[in-house]
């Protein structure tokens, strides 16, 4: 089974993707998914001109000696771009292993363990009403779980609200968030901190009142606060039962989480710009959160994602992985797959994709009743359509960035 050929493919179906496609000398073809949102051709460079010729002649059954080869093998390890890298090659090499075993992906890494892996929606707007309004157009399209985000009365933009931003990029405001934009500098937003805090427990007794009890319901805080105003916020939201606040803090500083831990019940969630199992070491060991919310794109593939959930398991701590659009179906596929077989699945993140994606990717997992089911067919269930993604060259994009009311650079 010896690797004959390593493409990297990047196509801009409404928004920038990178892609491995490995084949072997036997003609089984693996993808997987590169995506650095973006930073994307850093991630396509270092796999072209730095992996691709380590790749070419080696055996596509050593999952993990190739994993091993390209953490610890370079010397220089970790950061978001060598573990998107090594992501790509190693989701590829399982896509293959499982299409050469004649199985779904799911079935080699245990099987079932579960019907469907349970997804939340991104619902948010710029009041209460165009907030219940996306709440309730998620439930209809099949949502049983819904992140809330909402504009902070005196500021233009807000992280996470799709009127402002999706309106932007052309999209359907009611439904899609897309942070990045095609725009030759990244967009400057404002934060105020102080009013997010007095802002969101009203937001959230809100939606508590009109949609009752049930509804499990997130929020993400995308790193803002310092760990006291991260405990301020856990405690006032209390009452309304999240089912996680994501990203309270910028968790370079793991110990940070004990003070918020100290202080609060509210679920906690993190993750998200991580890409290794040791930097959760203290998060795990501590129990201070009780999801972890990496993507298999951006923490070294299956094999990387899998290590850092079986580590998890052993706290009762679960898996909330990152789903955003910038994970392209190839990363998606793979969540799915692993989701479905995880004794430690907990929800996972789902922004379904535009028409032109699915078109370009063609993946086979499903939504059904809030859930994502993997596709049957042998390995991953990708099948990129190559004259197509041509159509869509790449398009430089940014993510914004934040700044305080004084102009100061905040955390994004
Ligand atoms: C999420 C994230 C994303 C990120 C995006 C950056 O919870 O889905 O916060 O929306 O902002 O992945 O590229
Ligand atoms: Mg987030």
């Amino acid at each position: 089974m010896l690797i004959a050929q390593a493409e990297v493919l990047i196509t801009s179906p409404g928004r920038n993707f990178v892609t491995l496609r490995i084949r072997t000398a036997d003609g089984v073809v693996g993808y997987g998914d590169a995506t650095l949102n973006g930073r994307e051709l850093a991630v396509a460079t270092y796999l072209s001109e730095h992996i691709v010729p380590l790749l070419l002649g080696r055996d596509a059954h050593l999952i993990e000696d190739t994993w091993q080869l390209l953490y610890r093998g370079v010397y220089w390890r970790r950061g978001p771009v060598t573990m998107a890298a090594i992501a790509a090659v190693d989701t590829a090499l399982w896509d293959i292993k499982a299409k050469v075993a004649g199985m779904p992906l799911y079935q080699l890494l245990g099987g079932r363990s579960r019907v469907s892996c349970r997804v939340y929606g991104h619902a948010s707007g710029r009041d209460n009403e165009e907030l219940f309004d996306s709440i309730r157009a998620h439930m209809a399209r099949g949502f049983r779980a819904i992140r809330v985000q909402t504009a902070i009365p005196g500021q233009d933009s807000t992280y996470g609200v799709a009127s402002s931003s999706a309106a932007a990029a052309g999209s359907d405001a009611r439904y899609d968030y897309e942070p990045a934009r095609r725009v030759p500098l990244p967009i400057e937003e404002r934060w105020d901190t102080r009013a997010y805090l007095r802002h969101m427990p009203g937001v959230f007794e809100a939606v508590r009142n009109e949609f009752g009890p049930e509804l499990p319901l997130l929020h993400d805080t995308h790193h803002r606060l310092t760990p006291i105003q991260a405990a301020k916020l856990g405690k006032d939201l209390e009452p309304y039962d999240l089912f996680w606040l994501e990203d309270v803090t910028p968790a370079e500083n793991q110990e940070a989480l004990r003070l918020v831990r100290r202080h609060t019940t509210t679920p906690l969630a993190i993750g998200e710009i991580f890409n290794t199992i040791w930097d959760y070491q203290t998060l795990i060991s501590e129990q201070l959160i009780d999801y972890v919310r990496s993507a298999i794109t951006h923490a070294g593939g299956v094999t990387g994602l899998k290590r850092i959930f079986e580590y998890a398991a052993m706290y009762q701590i679960k898996s909330g992985v990152h789903g955003p659009t910038d994970i392209s179906p190839v990363g998606l596929a793979a969540a799915v797959h692993l989701g479905i077989a995880l004794h430690n699945f907990g929800i996972q993140e789902y922004m379904p994709h535009s028409a032109d994606t699915h078109a370009v990717f063609r993946p086979t997992y499903s939504f059904v009743d809030g859930g994502l089911m993997p596709g049957e067919e042998p390995g991953l269930g990708i099948d990129y359509d190559d004259a197509l993604a041509g159509s869509f060259p790449y398009q430089p994009a940014y993510l914004p960035v934040n700044r305080l009311l004084d102009g100061t650079v905040h955390d994004w």
